[in-house]
Order: C-alpha cells, then structure tokens, then sequence
C-alpha cells in the first residue's frame, strides 16, 4: 500500500492522486519533447510562496520559476491588471502604437536610470537585442571594421538557449551538437577583472557579464568586481552589458545586482521578474547613445511591447517597489543565510548568497537526491552541476516561513 500522502485524506484518495500525477507525466513521456528532466510532481495551483501539487499537497516554492516570480505566485494585483486588460486589448504588432506600452517603458526607464528601453518576451531575446547592439554600436560609433566586432563573455555563463548564445556557452549540455558556433564571442574566466582587460582588442565591442552566476552555482564575484570591470570598459571605450535576467528586481537584496557595486551599466538586460511569471516579458535598457543604432526595421518581435504585458510589467514593478522586495531580499537573504550556515554535516561543502538568491554546495553530486527528500517533505527547490542546490523563494516570504522551510531543509539533511 502507498503511503498516505498530506493532501489526500484516505488511502484510496492517495492512490486517485498519485494515478493522476502519473497521467500528466505519462502524457509528458508519450506527447513532449523530453528536454527536461523534471522532479515528478504536477503542479496545479500557486499563491504567494507556495504551490501544490495535483494531489493536493502543497509546496514551498524555493526555485520562484528561476526568481520569475519574485512577487510570489499569482499576485493579486498583478493578476487584476492582466485580467482587466484582456477585456479591452491584447495585442496589435508594433505596426500600431498602443494605449500602454508608454507607461511601461516610462516606469522601467525611471527604474533603470536608463534613457531608452526596448521590450521583448524571453530573456534569451533580451540577451541577443544586447549582442546585436553591441555590435551595431561596435560598427557605427566605436568604427569597429565590418564584421570583426568581438564580445567578451564568461566561463560558466548562462545567458540563454538561441544558437547564438549557446555559441559562446561553456557547458557542453548547452552547446553540445549546436555548431557550427557563432563566431565573435571571447571567453574569459569570471571574476578576473585582470582577464578581461588582457582580452580586449580594438574590436572589442562590448563585455557581457552576469552580476552573479545562477546557473554556474550561484557564484557570487569578489565584491569590487564589477566596479572594476566597468573601469577597465570606460577606458577601453567597451559597452558594460550586465545580464540582470536572474538577478533583477530585488532578488539579491538590490533592485539590480550591479547596484552593489555603485555602479552603472551601459546596457542592462532583464526578463523573469519583469512580468513576476504572470507573462513573458523581458527588456533591454540603455541610453539613446547606444540605442540610437535600432533605427526602424532593424530589429523588433512581434509580441514585444505589447498591451497585455506593458500592463502586467507595470503591475509586476509595482509591487516590487510598493512591497520594498529589495529591502526584503536583503534582510531576509541574511536571515536565511544564518539559519544555513547553522547546517552541519560532513558532505555539506559551503554555503552562498546575494541577497535571497542562495546555495548549498555539497562534497558529493547528491543536489538531486537530497531535492528529492525535500521535494517529499514539502518543498520544491532544484540542483544545479550535481552538487549545489539552489534556494531562491518568493521575496514575500516570511521569516516564519524562513523558519517552517528551514525545518524541512534540516531534517532531508539528516537522511544523508
Ligand atoms: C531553462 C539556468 C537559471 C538566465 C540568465 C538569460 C536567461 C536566463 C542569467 C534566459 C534563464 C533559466 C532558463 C531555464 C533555466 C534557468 C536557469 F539554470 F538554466 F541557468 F535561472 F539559473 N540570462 N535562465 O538565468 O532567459 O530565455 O529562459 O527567458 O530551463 O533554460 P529565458
């Protein structure tokens, strides 16, 4: 006999449950290209820091969709604003102007203190806007000669899944039977300010960097690095392009990660939490130097700017700023760090974080396993590399919750 599940009240209520989850796994298998490998759980509902599952088991949601939904899930006024918008306009190409796109690119400039922005829908999309006006800008105000502008990259990085960008990938998942590679990318290890200025040519148009690696780990640079870096891009007349995708809007305790730093990017990439999972949306911001080169018909995307999700961006901005979720991050990433780095055990290797964007590295490629025991506790959080996982829950999470996850985290600990 199964064991009785926490949302089922009845064995044969778990036995329904488990039956369902395993039709929609079944019907991934036998329909879905299976370019996933996701932990076997069917997820139905979602508020706030929690979701649950078909059998009604609810979840904390510690992955927040890769910080999309730094809002928690299904915000009240962000799912409002969508919904009263899909009665009046959804989409019209930007063949035509709309009623909303203004507002949203006014919100997100002030927000960004940059001149101009562009929209977009997936991040991958907001990272090749960047690399084409690195370029353009490479060519017509650096005078870079046709065709040989470079951009400078780092190890480990994670920028997305275009052919483009999985050119300049180092993870051989990424680019593995991908090529022919796009030329014009240089990889440089991260964190090596001294590196970056050693691969800069004359051709170098611009160096693309993620304020903290996600995907690599959580990597968190040495503080001063990309103070450092964009010294080194001034000086070399090189566009700083920071890739705040995953870092963004609070997530680690800033509104944006470069603004630990004190610094100013002169492209800044974002998507995720621009939309806090209600939508894809993602943008690029620069100032009018630099975005001067997209003249019309040069680039663009047919649902980028589009009413629906200028109006849940406006909403989605709203509620990080009226919620303070930077200063959340800040303070509860430390609460929750302090309560990690109380964990001991002997295959647990270190503990990192930015804000509320965590990890855990262990000895032993067990990330999986041990988000397996999680997963059966209560609480959903993803591996990454074998053996760091990942903790990057809803900023509206409190130190209670911190707290009742935290218990979890603890006791899949202790079946190791
Ligand atoms: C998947 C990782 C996270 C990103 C940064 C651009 C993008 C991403 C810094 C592209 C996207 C996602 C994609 C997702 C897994 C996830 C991820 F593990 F792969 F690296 F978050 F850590 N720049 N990251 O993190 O944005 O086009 O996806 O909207 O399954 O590929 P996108």
């Amino acid at each position: 006999m199964p064991p009785v599940k926490s949302g089922a009240k009845t064995q044969k209520d778990a036995q329904k449950g488990q039956d369902l989850t395993q039709k929609y796994i079944d019907q991934d298998k036998r329909f879905g290209a299976q370019n996933y490998a996701p932990l076997p759980v069917v997820l139905e509902r979602g508020q706030g820091v929690f979701v649950w599952d078909v059998e009604g088991k609810r979840y904390f949601d510690m992955l927040s969709a890769y910080s999309a939904v730094n809002q928690g899930h299904n915000h009240p006024k962000i799912v409002a604003a969508a919904k009263a918008q899909m009665d009046r306009l959804c989409l019209t190409s930007r063949a035509f102007y709309n009623d909303k796109m203004g507002d949203f690119i006014e919100k997100l400039a002030g927000i960004t203190g940059m001149e101009k922005i562009l929209a977009m829908n997936s991040g991958a999309e907001a990272v090749e806007t960047a690399i084409k006006g690195m370029r353009r800008w490479g060519y017509e105000v650096k005078g870079i000669p046709k065709d040989k502008a470079e951009i400078i990259v780092c190890e480990e990085n994670f920028h997305g899944r275009t052919s483009t960008i999985v050119s300049f990938s180092t993870d051989p998942d990424s680019y593995g039977g991908y090529g022919p590679a796009m030329p014009g990318f240089k990889i440089i290890p991260y964190d090596d300010p001294a590196a970056l200025e050693k691969a800069i040519t004359p051709n170098t148009c611009g160096f693309l960097v993620e304020p903290v690696q996600g995907e690599a780990g959580v990597k968190v640079p040495a503080p001063g690095y990309l103070r450092k870096c964009r010294e080194i891009c001034t000086k070399h007349n090189v566009l700083l392009c920071t890739d705040e995708i995953q870092t963004g809007f609070g997530r680690t305790g800033k509104m944006f990660c470069f603004e630990h730093d004190g610094i100013r990017p002169d492209m800044i990439c974002m998507g995720k939490a621009l939309s806090g999972g209600c939508y894809p949306i993602s943008a690029v911001a620069a100032d009018d130097s630099v975005m001067k080169v997209f003249k019309a018909g040069t680039h663009g995307s047919t649902y980028g700017g589009n009413a629906l999700a200028s109006v849940i961006a406006v909403a989605a901005l709203g509620v990080i700023v009226d919620e303070k979720l930077p200063e959340r991050s800040a303070e509860l990433g430390a609460y929750f760090r302090a309560k990690l780095d109380t964990l001991k055990h002997p295959k647990l290797r270190t503990v990192r974080n930015k804000g509320l964007l965590l990890a855990i590295e262990f000895t032993d490629p067990i990330a999986k396993d041990f988000c397996k025991k999680m997963k059966a506790k209560g609480l959903l959080a993803k591996d990454t590399h074998a053996v760091t996982v990942r903790f990057a829950p809803p900023l509206v999470i409190t130190k209670a919750q911190i707290d009742e996850a935290f218990v979890i985290i603890e006791a899949a600990l202790k079946e190791f």
